[in-house]
């Protein structure tokens, strides 16, 4: 983790117990208002038409745009309306333990901090711009939020049974990189796509990548790339199919885990439903944005 800025092993100073701190909206730059300003600009002309319609319809009940990096103190109360959500600031990435607490209690965490200008394509630390932008839209859907809230109780359970590894891929393969069906066709929801601009492209576009009907058993088993474009993404029949897949006890899920082994990122299953058979050129020249 030692190339995370943003990653402590106890709450730092000036943060709460909970690792929580205050968002201290008076004190953002004038250049990091207008950071949210560019980053949201060039994603809304993207996501229209790649983006699913709760993702979209959640950034106009939120009003993210134009007007700098959200002030919390407004937003939370049109999230709390909604699904009884809210977002807190925290200093960087927090231990799972935390994380989980804050979801079960319907808490999403943020970074506090925006990227800077030489970062606008890519920084691997969640700041503010991935976690308001990319992740809060869909905690406006209320099966996601209940699919969030779900997680965060299943996460100090997991990690009990020694599945906090398992458990991790399902929220990599769907909160951060989810793709899920529409009547109009494939489209994005994961917030580590919607909140980058090459990949909201590549995720829906590019001929590299699998696209694979999701499975739970399936996504618990695959190892992911943490720092590159995915090599397979996973295609949900809806967010509301999601939570029933879910929120039934893990207990059988994870005994079942351990009956078989696991899966490289790029493989495909006979028992794979192929939305695209991935050609893989994009990872096989090297990947990390290869031209
Ligand atoms: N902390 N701030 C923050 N944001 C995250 O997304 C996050 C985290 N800590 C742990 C974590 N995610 C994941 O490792 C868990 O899903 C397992
Ligand atoms: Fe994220």
């Amino acid at each position: 983790m030692s190339d995370f800025e943003h990653v402590f092993d106890t709450p730092p100073p000036g943060a709460a117990a909970d690792w929580t701190i205050s968002q201290n909206w008076r004190a953002y730059t004038e250049e990091e208002h207008q950071t949210w300003d560019i980053l949201y600009a060039r994603q809304m002309e993207i996501l229209p038409g790649r983006a699913c319609e709760a993702f979209l319809k959640g950034t106009r009940a939120l009003d993210l745009g134009g007007g700098g990096i959200p002030d919390l103190s407004l937003l939370n109360p049109r999230l709390k309306a909604l699904t009884g959500w809210e977002v807190v600031c925290v200093p960087g990435l927090v231990p799972d333990a935390v994380f989980f607490d804050h979801l079960a209690n319907k808490r999403f965490v943020s970074g506090q901090f925006i990227r800077r200008r030489d970062q606008l394509d890519y920084l691997q630390e969640p700041d503010i711009f991935h976690d308001v932008f990319g992740h809060v839209p869909m905690l406006t859907d209320p099966d996601f939020a209940d699919y969030m809230q779900a997680y965060g109780r299943g996460g100090q359970r997991a990690a009990s049974l020694g599945k906090l590894d398992n458990l991790a891929r399902l929220y990599w393969y769907t909160v951060e990189f989810g793709l899920i069906e529409e009547a109009g066709g494939v489209r994005l929801f994961g917030a580590g796509i919607v909140s980058s601009a090459t990949e909201s492209v590549f995720a829906l576009e590019d001929p590299s990548p699998n696209r694979l009907g999701f499975d739970l058993l399936r996504v618990m088993r695959t190892r992911y790339r943490i720092d590159d474009f995915q090599q397979t993404y996973f295609v949900i029949p809806s967010v509301e199919e999601l939570k029933a897949v879910t929120l039934r006890d893990f207990g059988p899920v994870y005994a079942a885990l351990d009956q078989d082994g696991e899966h490289d990122p790029e493989t495909i299953l006979a028992t794979d439903r192929v939305f695209t058979r991935g050609t893989q050129a994009y990872a096989r020249k090297g990947g990390r944005f290869a031209a």
